[in-house]
């Protein structure tokens, strides 16, 4: 029951608590190391843009992991970001198999992000199962990771560490079988009530995201706008969320703290092309000003 559960309004305070200075003798392994696992042929994009603005957010290393016939398309498009092809099902999807390989690939990772542009297909599904099971990493899942398991999301309760979900309210409804109206009609109870059940953290994206925690707290994120409804914007928040994890934040640190970062460059991005022309790849630009201006 949702009896007990405080709600905030994040204020930049909040979250200018969480920028703190860099250690003198600090190095990349000190801020951590992402394996992003996204894209398809025809969506190369989705990792790419997670990637730089994971890397854009702080994040010491990431490593971008696509089926290996997306390989080529991503390879070296941002030299700082490390590269990996995972078994393919010939179409430019990840293979039942590429499970095994996630999980190899997670080894050395502080935190994963799993889902933008995988697409919803049944070998895709057993990769994101396995890795859900069998990973003792945090994950933050997005996206058709969350299209793939939407039959069955029991599977969240069985990983054996932190899980952050990040659904627009489309994917919400997937999940929830339920209409993406009554998910709009009822936001915070929607998002209070999975994240209870499933013991994940829901990060409920839309005007004024949601972030409910399975401990009975909730925040309201205030920053934000409509330009932002644009192909990739949601990307760009998985990336950034899993950055501030891998630089150490609490789980719901770096899930209230991405969500008002991602917002307020994207309300920075407006300022330079207004609401109609920012692309999602504007948002990236501005989170080191975003960061800087909070801190
Ligand atoms: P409706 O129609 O209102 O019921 P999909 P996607 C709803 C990748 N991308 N408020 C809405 O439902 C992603 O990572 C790759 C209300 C809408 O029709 C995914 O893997 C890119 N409703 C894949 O594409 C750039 C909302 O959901 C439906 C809502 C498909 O993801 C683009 C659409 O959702 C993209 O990021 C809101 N705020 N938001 C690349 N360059 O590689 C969504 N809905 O069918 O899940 O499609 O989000 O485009
Ligand atoms: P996605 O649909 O996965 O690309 O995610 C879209 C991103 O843009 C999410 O972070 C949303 O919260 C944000 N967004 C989309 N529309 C709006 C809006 N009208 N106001 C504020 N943020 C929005
Ligand atoms: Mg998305």
């Amino acid at each position: 029951d949702m009896v007990g559960i405080k709600r905030f309004i994040t204020e930049k305070d909040d979250v200018g608590r969480l920028v703190k200075p860099r250690k003198l003798n600090g190095h990349k392994g000190t801020y951590g190391r992402i394996l992003i696992v996204a894209g398809s042929i025809g969506m190369e994009g989705a990792g790419l843009l997670a990637a730089k603005a994971a890397l854009r957010s702080g994040a010491g290393i990431v490593e971008l992991a696509v089926p290996s016939r997306a390989l080529e398309a991503v390879r070296g498009v941002i030299p700082v970001v490390i590269t990996r092809g995972l078994s393919d099902d010939g179409e430019g999807c990840l293979a039942f198999n590429s499970g095994k390989e996630i999980l190899t690939g997670s080894e050395s990772a502080s935190v994963l992000l799993l889902g933008p542009g995988l697409r919803n297909t049944h070998q895709v599904k057993e990769a994101v199962v396995y890795t859900l099971i069998n990973c003792n990493k945090p994950i933050v899942l997005d996206a058709d990771a969350l299209n793939v398991i939407s039959n069955e999301p029991e599977i969240l309760i069985k990983r054996k560490e932190a899980t952050i979900i990040t659904p627009h309210p489309g994917e919400m409804a997937r999940l929830m079988n339920i209409s993406t109206n009554e998910v709009q009609q009822n936001r915070l109870e929607v998002a209070e009530s999975f994240s209870q059940k499933y013991k994940v953290i829901v990060v409920l994206k839309g005007y004024r995201t949601i972030i409910a925690s399975p401990w009975g707290e909730t925040w309201i994120n205030p920053t934000g706008n409509p330009g932002m409804a644009t192909a990739g914007s949601g990307d760009v928040l998985g990336g950034v969320i899993a950055a501030f994890l891998a630089q150490g934040m609490s789980l719901m640190e770096a899930a209230v703290g991405g969500v008002y970062v991602h917002g307020a460059a994207g309300d920075k991005a407006t300022k330079k092309y207004g609401q109609w022309g920012m692309v999602a790849s504007d948002i990236i630009k501005y989170i080191p000003h975003t960061i800087m201006d909070i801190g």
